[in-house]
């Protein structure tokens, strides 16, 4: 098989032998490790969502294809490019209360840290109050939400009420699957104060917050 569909495979079935060694051929012939990322893995990722949507795969067997994503962020993210160490600011990152997914919320900790932002990843299934007392200790210049079930674009406005009910105005970034940037737009940034800005991938996330930098 070619390398992509090599990569790929390795996420579908969730196995880690030979995984290493095609990681380290394709980081020879890509020349950004974010592209091997979101070019092969991820469409191991979306074959993985397709086959247990269509219920041929069991949530354990999910768990492993997870664990080799994971693996392969783990491996790649020292190759990944890194900015000035000049600390551009802080950002107060939580995957939503009521899910678990942190695979995009973690490659996004590693892009924002990798050009000098400091942040302060709370984990996953964080509930408002947690992020509000966040926000009050840490003094974050950005508040990062990512979610990817559907019932996780809700939690976000219900989110952003009790944060503007806290009175906090901070920028707030969102992404994952679940969510549009007419969702974001129409239903989060219409419950609360301050900005709130739709990212559709962790590269856009950095873009984001640089321009609120500006
Ligand atoms: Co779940 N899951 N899962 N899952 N899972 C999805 C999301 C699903 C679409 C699969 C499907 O049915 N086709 C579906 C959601 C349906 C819906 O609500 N629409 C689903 C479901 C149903 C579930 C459970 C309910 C299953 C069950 O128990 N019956 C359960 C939920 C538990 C819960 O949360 N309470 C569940 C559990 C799991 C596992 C634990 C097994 C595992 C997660 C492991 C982990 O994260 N540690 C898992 C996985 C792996 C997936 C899929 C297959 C892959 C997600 C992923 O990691 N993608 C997923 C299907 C799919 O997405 N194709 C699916 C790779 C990752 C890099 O992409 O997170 O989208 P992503 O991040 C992207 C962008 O979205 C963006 O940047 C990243 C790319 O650069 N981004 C941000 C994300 N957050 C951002 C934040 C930002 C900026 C950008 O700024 C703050």
């Amino acid at each position: 098989l070619p390398l992509e569909e090599r990569l790929a495979r390795y996420v579908v079935e969730g196995s880690k032998d030979g995984l290493i060694t095609d990681l380290d051929e394709a980081l020879a012939k890509y020349d950004d490790p974010l592209e091997i990322i979101n070019g092969p893995l991820m469409t191991g990722m979306d074959e993985v969502g397709r086959l247990f949507n269509d219920n041929q795969l069991i949530v354990a067997e999910v768990l492993q294809s997870a664990e080799v994503m994971k693996a392969s962020v783990a491996h790649l993210e020292p190759y990944m490019e890194k900015a000035s160490t000049e600390s551009k600011g802080k950002i107060v990152l939580a995957t939503v209360k009521g899910d678990v997914h942190d695979i995009g919320k973690n490659l996004v900790e590693i892009i924002l840290s990798n050009n000098g932002y400091q942040v302060i990843n709370l984990g996953i299934k964080v509930p408002p109050e947690q992020l509000i007392e966040a926000c009050r200790r840490e003094k974050p210049d950005v508040v990062g939400l990512s979610g990817l079930l559907v019932k996780s674009a809700q939690q976000m406005v219900l989110t952003a009420q009790d944060m503007k009910a806290a009175s906090i105005d901070l920028p707030i970034m969102v992404g994952g699957a679940a969510l549009t940037r007419k969702f974001t737009t129409n239903r989060i940034a219409t419950q609360y104060d301050g900005p709130v800005l739709y990212a559709k991938d962790a590269m856009n996330g950095l873009e984001l917050a640089n321009r609120l930098r500006d």
